[in-house]
């Protein structure tokens, strides 16, 4: 085979690699990236940790609900309200003051792709604490600026020591992932990543169905 052809397998090989599972092949890859994958990452984005090479921040394509809501940081609040002693409603800036965590963990959304990103936040657990729930509060409700809403248990909030993140690879989280945050539903499905997190409100209902469990896809939401 000549050189172009073997230049041309190449694209090909890298093409499909990066279409097929995000640029992440199981052992060995070429260090090859397709140009429309490569343009997905900020300049400053981080590309590597720890030797495992991330997703850009902005994936492919935009599958939510309604497009991209825009977020207006001078009237925007978190509100922590329902089941809770201490109803709160919180600036960016407030949320922020609490003490960072950062992790590596992939979403996995149903459709099959996934993405790996290193996120940065404020444990939900904290925010939760000073909103302090009731004893019937067993349930958090994510209410989102485009109208989406998902639940997870307390339990499992716990458990995970669930985050709510406002970087990603370390930059400030893109519009399209959900500025100003998005909740780092370790272990479970994509659409329990609640994306422009407006309210979180503690309810009593543990079968409280959001946007896509309405449809019939699985409340508990485990990725396989
Ligand atoms: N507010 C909001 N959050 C959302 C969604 C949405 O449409 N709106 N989609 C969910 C789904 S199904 C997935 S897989 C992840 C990532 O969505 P993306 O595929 O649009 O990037 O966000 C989740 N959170
Ligand atoms: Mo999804």
């Amino acid at each position: 085979m000549g050189k172009s052809g073997t230049l041309g397998c190449l694209l090909v090989l890298s093409l499909l690699f990066s279409s097929c599972s995000n640029g992440r092949v199981s052992g060995e890859y070429l260090d090859i990236m397709a140009k429309p994958t490569e343009e997905r990452y900020a300049p400053t984005e981080i590309r590597d940790y720890k030797g495992v090479r991330l997703d850009a921040s902005i994936g492919p394509r935009d599958n939510s609900i309604s497009g991209i809501p825009r977020m207006d940081p001078k009237t925007y609040r978190l509100a922590i309200t329902g089941l809770v002693e201490n109803p709160l409603q919180l600036t960016y800036d407030e949320v922020l003051a609490f003490p960072a965590e950062e992790r590596l963990i992939t979403l996995y959304c149903v459709e099959g792709w996934q993405a790996t990103i290193l996120w940065k936040g404020v444990k939900l657990r904290d925010l939760l604490q000073e909103a302090s729930p009731t004893a019937a509060g067993k349930v958090a409700i994510f209410r989102c600026l485009d109208g989406y809403t998902t639940s997870l248990p307390l339990t499992e909030i716990e458990a995970k020591d669930m985050l709510l993140a406002y970087t990603s690879n370390g930059i400030p989280l893109p519009e399209p992932l959900g500025y100003p945050f998005i909740v780092v539903a370790q272990d479970k499905l994509g659409y329990k990543w609640a994306r422009w997190v407006e309210t979180i409100e503690i309810s009593d209902n543990p079968d409280y169905e959001g946007t896509w469990e309405k449809s019939g896809y699985d409340n508990e939401a485990n990725v396989p």
